[in-house]
């Protein structure tokens, strides 16, 4: 165990996000400011196990009049309102000769999975064996849809507050032909880090975090959940693996199952914070470009963020306003007391 400097948990300090290549401020002196902000109502629970309302739901139909099969463990559909589209016009360049009107073709494929017939379900309250299978689809569709396109964007909104539609348990699948800001930042990232030092640099982190322990929120033998030491929302974690790996799809047996049961202890411990089911944005990234090409993929490491939106309570949320759109992000609570709070709940 090796803690933090002192200076970390009283002064304002900034920390440097290797993956992003930018910045995040820490004010730890802050945390103990009033709070006269909103308070929003939670969504009560004692959902029912089918609704006949819900497009998710096995049976029912969804909003463009199609019908969902009876599934009986995972399901997953073209996107009836999808934001990418896998014929649109090649051709479009930029209108005019100046460099301040940019655009460029795209091309892609929105899904749906939905990841269990029972509505009334989250993740963390599915067996291990059930989110096994939510796994093994994430894997399945990411070899399928990576044979055509060069990015897929496996992710998950949770709950209302994070713009979820529908609280039946479910996920979506965006795969473009261009590769997307945030990816495109940790390709960049990664490689340098790579061919300066000659090692990837989120083998390196979660080697150093275990060591540390201070932001280590669940481990097992292939896995780690850490609040990272520059996170942005409050209770933010990476899901990080303890063995080499650049794509999901390369994720073997027993390694699917640790990370099964991973997903179920870390994600038990977030419903727990605020006594409420935890809301968030989860998604994965691993090494861009279509499979079967040549594509050198030595820099990355699979790794799924959780951007969490809550700060205190199951109401009181984190915005992104003022400083954070003009400048940086900015938080208060550190990574360190965050982790420290969601250990305590194991
Ligand atoms: P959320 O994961 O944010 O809840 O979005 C669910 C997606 O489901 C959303 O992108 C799609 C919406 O377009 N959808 C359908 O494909 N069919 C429907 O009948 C309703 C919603
Ligand atoms: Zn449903």
């Amino acid at each position: 165990m090796n803690l933090l400097p002192e200076a970390h948990r009283n002064d304002p300090h900034r920390r440097y996000n290797p993956l992003r290549g930018d910045w995040v401020l820490v004010s730890p002196h802050r945390a103990k400011r009033p709070w006269q902000g909103a308070v929003e109502k939670t969504t009560g629970d004692g959902r029912p196990e089918y609704d006949p309302k819900c497009y998710l739901c096995p049976g029912n139909t969804r909003a463009t009049g199609d019908v969902n099969p009876q599934y009986e463990n995972t399901y997953v559909f073209r996107n009836d309102f999808s934001a990418l589209l896998p014929d649109t016009d090649e051709t479009i360049q930029s209108p005019s000769q100046t460099p301040l009107f940019r655009s460029a073709s795209v091309r892609g494929e929105c899904r749906v999975i939905c990841f269990s017939p029972r509505h009334d379900l989250t993740l963390p309250q599915m067996e291990v064996a059930d989110i096994r299978r939510v796994v093994d689809l994430w894997i399945a569709q990411t070899n399928e849809l990576l044979a055509q396109y060069r990015w897929v964007q496996l992710f998950e909104n949770k709950g209302s507050i994070m713009g979820c539609s529908n609280p039946h348990p479910h996920g979506q699948i965006w795969a473009s032909t261009s590769l997307p800001n945030e990816p495109a930042a940790e390709d960049r990232t990664q490689k340098e880090f790579f061919t300066t030092y000659g090692k990837t640099m989120l083998s390196e982190y979660v080697q150093k975090e275990i060591e540390a322990e201070e932001r280590v929120v669940a481990l097992n033998d292939d896995w780690c959940v850490v609040v990272p030491f520059w996170a942005v929302w409050p209770f933010e974690t990476l899901l990080l693996p303890r063995f080499d790996v650049p794509r999901i799809v390369a994720l073997s047996e027993p390694q699917r199952d640790s990370l099964a049961a991973i997903l179920k202890e870390f994600l038990g411990i977030y419903d727990r914070l605020f006594d409420t089911s935890f809301p968030y944005s989860m998604g994965w990234h691993g090494a861009p470009g279509r499979l079967g090409e040549n594509t050198d993929t030595a820099h990355w490491t699979l790794h799924a963020h959780f951007y969490p939106p809550l700060l205190r309570s199951a109401t009181v949320k984190k915005f992104m306003v003022g400083y954070e759109m003009m400048c940086e992000p900015q938080r208060d609570i550190t990574p360190e007391q965050a982790a420290a709070k969601l250990k305590a709940l194991k």
